[in-house]
């Protein structure tokens, strides 16, 4: 069984939980607080020499990280990764753009706004830029999907998945969705996908409920 490594408020981690969810894969959940260094940890880093989350243990000792290449992995194969070639290619041309455009902003946004205490004025010289380029990239998504129901391969995909952890909780961290109205539209078409889970859905009490 596959041992995933993810913090709960992480939305890199959430990627992972919510294709593992989708897809119906069982697994173990390991929670490493970030904020309490425990990606720091020599034992952790041993598996992870980044230090980050989230991690998938395929098989004893054999790891992987970086969420999209988990996602890569864990839905090659099924509908959720395109296998037409120019299809593909779309979708990771868009979990590329995720990493290089989105994550950076309101991810680094998320983090320092939400979870550090104290971290807007530890960060105050980096949010206008957070902002001004984290809206940059919601409003290419927003030229996107003012065309396309989804980001690759006119259906849903791990496209969405990477892009939808950082957008859903673009509100939390000071982005207006309101100028957005394609955007908003897809994330509602994306929650409501079969065996949706939100970010605070976690398997263990799924399991200890029933
Ligand atoms: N590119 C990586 C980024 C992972 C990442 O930034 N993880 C954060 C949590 S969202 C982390 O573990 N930070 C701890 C650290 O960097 O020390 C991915 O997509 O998985």
């Amino acid at each position: 069984m596959f041992t995933l490594y993810s913090m709960q408020r992480s939305g890199n981690s959430y990627k992972t939980r919510l294709a593992l969810a989708q897809l119906g894969i069982p697994y173990r959940l390991v929670e490493i607080d970030i904020l309490k260094g425990e990606s720091h940890t020599p034992e952790f880093l041993a598996k992870n020499p980044s230090g980050q989350v989230p991690l998938l243990e395929v098989a004893p000792a054999r790891y992987l990280a970086e969420s999209n290449a988990i996602l890569c992995y864990l839905a090659g194969g099924t509908p959720l990764a395109p296998a037409d070639r120019i299809e593909h290619a779309g979708a990771l041309q868009w979990m590329f753009f995720e990493q290089h455009s989105l994550e950076p902003n309101l991810g680094a946004a998320y983090f320092w706004l939400t979870l550090v205490k104290g971290g807007r004025e530890l960060q105050s010289h980096a949010i206008e830029d957070w902002m001004e380029e984290g809206y940059r990239a919601l409003g290419l998504m927003e030229k996107h999907l003012a065309l396309h129901d989804y980001f690759a391969a006119d259906r849903y995909t791990i496209a969405d998945i990477a892009l939808y952890a950082y957008t859903h909780i673009g509100h939390q961290c000071g982005f207006d969705l309101a100028q957005f109205p394609a955007l908003r539209a897809w994330l509602a078409r994306v929650a409501a996908q079969p065996g949706h889970v939100t970010m605070e859905f976690n398997p263990a009490e799924a399991v200890a409920a029933v």
